[in-house]
């Protein structure tokens, strides 16, 4: 596990902190598409408010995906109750950086808990895109990795480019430990939508993840 050392420069562009090792910039849908693809085992995914959500929808349909509608920063808290209810399938949360930001106290409870088939993704475009792009704290002042590995989740990394994401996912797929994978990504807008169905998303994913 490395943590990056934030650097002062800022990138005026992007609105990012430049951190070693976190400059290249993807594409949420795209590295969605690549997660989803080496998921083999019934592996339950997580998808935070909006965007992250409306992307992995847009990434094809799998039964153990979970959709949150609208309050941030639950992604990681259902992920954690999944992970702990079902220690032997492995268990993504997808989140935005301002809907984790929102949320801090779960990395530590994730952390303290110590459930070794949770992997937290976080699509950090450094603004709540989906309100209109007003820059997030992760914009200018505050570095997800580093958060997640002093809250105590050790396995924390920034992916480095697309490769060094799969072989981050490929890492957490087989991990002892919680984890947690950094992205930074562009501003493209989400490619689909979610159903906004609370109740077919919610019995849908019961029926994947075998307890319905
Ligand atoms: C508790 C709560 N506060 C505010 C909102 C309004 N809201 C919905 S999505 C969003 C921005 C989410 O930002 P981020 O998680 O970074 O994802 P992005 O839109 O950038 O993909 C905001 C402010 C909300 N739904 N719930």
């Amino acid at each position: 596990m490395t943590i990056k050392k934030q650097t002062a420069s800022r990138v005026a562009t992007s609105g990012h902190t430049p951190v070693a090792g976190n400059d290249k910039i993807m594409n949420r849908y795209d590295l969605i598409c690549r997660l989803t693809a080496r998921l083999t085992h019934g592996e339950a995914v997580i998808g935070g408010i909006g965007n992250t959500n409306f992307d992995l929808s847009a990434a094809g349909a799998r039964p153990e995906n979970f959709y949150m509608l609208g309050s941030m920063g639950l992604a990681c808290p259902i992920a954690l109750g999944v992970a702990i209810a079902q220690p032997q399938r492995r268990v993504f949360a997808l989140e935005g950086d301002g809907s984790l930001l929102m949320q801090l106290g779960c990395l530590a409870t994730i952390a303290q808990r110590a459930p070794k088939n949770l992997c937290i993704i976080v699509f950090d475009n450094g603004v709540y895109q989906i309100t209109g792009a007003q820059p997030t704290p992760a914009a200018g002042v505050a570095d997800i990795a580093a958060l997640a590995a002093a809250s105590g989740v050790a396995a924390s990394a920034w992916a480095a480019d697309e490769a060094d994401f799969e072989r981050l996912v490929d890492q957490a797929l087989g991990a002892a430990a919680p984890s947690l994978i950094a992205v930074r990504i562009d501003a493209q807008p989400a490619v689909g939508a979610t159903d906004r169905d609370p109740v077919q998303i919610r019995e849908r994913f019961m029926r994947g993840i075998g307890v319905r």
